[in-house]
């Protein structure tokens, strides 16, 4: 099993595995529950909206990436910025931002408790609610939803003259066969790490776009190794049936990787081709085998 970061315990693993159970209840129901947020009584019919506007399969492994990022970065003390290629997984996006009250400090309503969970639940993607995807009035949101295609060449502006900010950028196996997207992963070679902060990109290989196969989805390990080899990049594949450990891991070996090759810079020995990491997540498309 792959050991975890040193800075992290069992007991670590114990609350991101609450914290993702909650984040996930919290993004299915913003789909499917109109009434009976909670669960207070038993579910009906009449609880359950009408038509679902909004992508569930895309939640678990948003929710996944984001709460392990997050406790890395905390320990780490290191600036970042999430971008999310999969804006049609809005709901978790929203579950997140509501839990870390990130959505508060914009919209005070939306401070955690009862009442204001019942309406995140029943409005989004509502009339008056927030809609079906990330969009401009999203707190922190430099990328919408909707076209896919453009995570990562946004991720890379931002990154750009920004020494210190590192900018991980989730894209989809369905959105990485976007031309956009397929001619942004060389974008590393116009990065200056003395002057520019770094792009952590991740790639989420859950194998479907919606319900089609994705071309990632049917590449084995040394395909893809060799593949993002080729464009420049270190890559860590993130597999298996129980992903904690694996992707923090990961995540905490990349962010090493990225503030060595800036220090290298610093001290001027600048690394003609340095090999940025890229991280290669596998995972199933409806769950990311969270522990009971
Ligand atoms: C350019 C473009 N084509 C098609 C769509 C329709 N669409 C929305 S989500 C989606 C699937 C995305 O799959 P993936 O990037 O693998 O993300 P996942 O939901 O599987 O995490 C598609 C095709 C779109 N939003 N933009």
């Amino acid at each position: 099993m792959t050991a975890l970061p040193k800075y992290l315990n069992n007991e670590d693993l114990v609350a991101l595995n609450k914290y993702l159970r909650l984040a996930d209840y919290i993004g299915a129901a913003q789909l499917y529950l109109k009434d009976n947020q909670l669960l207070e009584e038993e579910l009906k019919p009449e609880h359950i909206k009408e038509r679902i506007l909004g992508h569930w399969g895309t939640v678990p492994g948003l929710n996944f990436i984001y709460a392990c990022l997050n406790l890395v970065i905390k320990h780490r003390k290191q600036e970042t910025m999430f971008i999310a290629g999969p804006g049609h997984g809005y709901p978790s996006l929203l579950a997140n931002l509501y839990l870390e009250e990130s959505l508060a400090n914009f919209y005070p309503d939306y401070r955690v408790g009862k009442e204001s969970l019942k309406r995140l639940i029943r409005e989004f993607s509502w009339p008056g609610g927030f809609p079906s995807h990330s969009n401009p009035e999203t707190p922190g949101a430099i990328h919408e939803g909707g076209e896919l295609g453009y995570a990562l060449s946004t991720a890379f502006g931002a990154a750009f003259d920004n020494p210190n900010l590192v900018v991980a950028c989730v894209v989809g196996d369905g959105e990485a066969e976007t031309g956009p997207t397929a001619a942004a992963w060389h974008s590393t070679k116009f990065l200056n790490p003395l002057t520019d902060g770094a792009v952590l990109p991740i790639l989420h290989i859950n194998k479907f776009k919606i319900s089609g196969p994705t071309i990632f989805g049917t590449m084995d390990d040394e395909e893809l190794e060799n593949l993002f080899k080729g464009y420049g990049y270190k890559p860590y594949i993130v597999s298996g049936d129980i992903l904690y450990e694996p992707m923090l891991s990961a995540l905490d070996s990349a962010i090493t990787d990225i503030k060595d090759i800036q220090s290298q810079a610093i001290s001027g020995s600048y690394p003609l081709k340095p090999k940025w990491p890229v991280i290669l997540l596998r995972s199933k498309k409806d769950g990311m085998g969270q522990k009971n």
